[in-house]
């Protein structure tokens, strides 16, 4: 019998700010590596990465292990590196000359994209780019669509229950057993005034809610910058729950969003999961510069709801991912109720977002494509 060489990979994440950037880096390595790739995950901000991985040691900058990947503090200046298989640069950092000239023709170079559902990424999807040492850099984009890279989740939570997620995340967090079949609503968002009709739509609905919130930027925003105004929501509401948590590890995270009837989160790692869980979500978006996340955030608009054919579902969708996103929507009369018909609308957008995630997960993962594009690669160039 033939023997398989396994493939490896290095993948290097510089952070950027926030979890987002390792938490994409850190979620692909542990697919690749359970897909057999053998995964060196390169970061120059290891605080970061303790945040969503506790077993890293923030202050050991030499070789640390998670599972089968091998993780390393991403170091300016390399004594001995030897590049893998395929060399991953995550959202354009640049690896640098004393890295890149270490690779010949018979490495695969890549550049990881930011998620986007903007139409010119099918285009660009796996496009090569000539590079000053005359080697090719080629694009990669996670995407929505059969024609892009798939979104990066990792296929074990598929086969977890929302019941189980349920059972899972109670024991976790020590939530009263007696309230688990109450509505959960993980609130995982930047700082918004949004936020206030927002949960106010789910507690008028839900008396007996409980958010779940994870210690992060909207809950200092909610629980301590505007204390007075929780305070009211909670006296008018005294059955609701408001948890507040420290961050748990990224797959105790999976779980609780597995387990929520509505997801409220923000960047591109955690609506990745949550398109994927399936239950009902509103992303806060990333903010950028000239107002390009929201021309992201309408694209996206555009390709999830382009089957709905409810056209007031899909105005009542887009509406409530808008007014999340820019206060302003709120103050036009017309909107100020949107969120109050999102949650009248709940079940219905259930069934839309359910049918979106059993589509998107025909895409196939980001891993998996990756792993596609590679044996095409070594099958051309070896
Ligand atoms: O942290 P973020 O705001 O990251 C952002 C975006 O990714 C943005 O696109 C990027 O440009 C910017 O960072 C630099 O949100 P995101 O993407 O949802 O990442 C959060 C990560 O943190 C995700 O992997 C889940 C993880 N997490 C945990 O593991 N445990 C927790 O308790 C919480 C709250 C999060």
């Amino acid at each position: 019998m033939p023997t398989i060489t396994p493939i490896t990979i290095d993948i290097f994440c510089s952070v950027i700010d926030n979890y987002g950037d390792i938490g994409v880096c850190f979620r692909l390595a542990k697919e690749l590596s359970t897909d057999s790739a053998i995964v060196t995950l390169y970061v120059d901000d290891l605080n970061a990465f303790k945040a969503i991985n506790p077993t890293i040691d923030a202050n050991y900058t030499s070789l640390q292990k998670y599972n089968d990947i091998t993780i390393k503090y991403w170091d300016e200046e390399p004594n001995d590196y030897e590049p893998s298989l395929v060399i991953i640069e995550a959202f354009g950092c640049k690896i640098g000359e004393k890295y890149t000239s270490k690779f010949t023709m018979h490495n695969l170079w890549i550049n990881l994209e930011y998620l986007s559902a903007e139409t010119w990424v099918e285009e660009c999807h796996k496009l090569p780019s000539l590079q000053n040492n005359c080697l090719n850099k080629y694009f990669f984009f996670p995407g929505f669509t059969a024609k892009t890279g798939g979104l990066n989740f990792e296929k074990w939570l598929l086969d977890v229950s929302y019941q189980q997620a349920k059972e899972y995340v109670f024991k976790y967090l020590s939530l009263d057993p007696k309230r688990i079949n109450d509505f959960i609503a993980l609130i995982f968002t930047y700082e918004t005034t949004s936020l206030f009709p927002l949960i106010e739509a789910i507690l008028r609905k839900h008396h007996n809610a409980i958010l779940l919130l994870p210690d992060s930027r909207s809950t200092k925003y909610l629980l301590e910058d505007n204390k007075d105004i929780v305070l009211k929501l909670q006296e008018q509401y005294p059955n609701s729950v408001w948890h507040k948590f420290s961050m748990v590890p990224q797959d105790v995270f999976n779980y609780i969003l597995k387990a929520s009837d509505f997801n409220i989160v923000r960047g591109e790692d955690s609506i990745t999961q949550a398109i994927i869980c399936g239950k009902p979500f509103l992303w806060h978006i990333y903010k950028q510069e000239e107002n390009a996340h929201i021309d992201k955030l309408l694209a996206f608009c555009d390709m999830y709801l382009k089957d709905v054919t409810s056209n007031e579902n899909k105005e009542i969708l887009k509406l409530s991912l808008l007014s999340l996103n820019d206060e302003s929507y709120l103050k036009d009369l017309s909107n100020n109720t949107i969120f109050d018909k999102f949650m009248i609308k709940y079940e219905q957008i259930c069934m839309i977002t359910k049918e979106q995630s059993t589509t998107l997960i025909k895409f196939h993962n980001l891993s998996s494509n990756l792993l596609l594009f590679i044996k095409e690669f070594l099958k051309q160039n070896n």
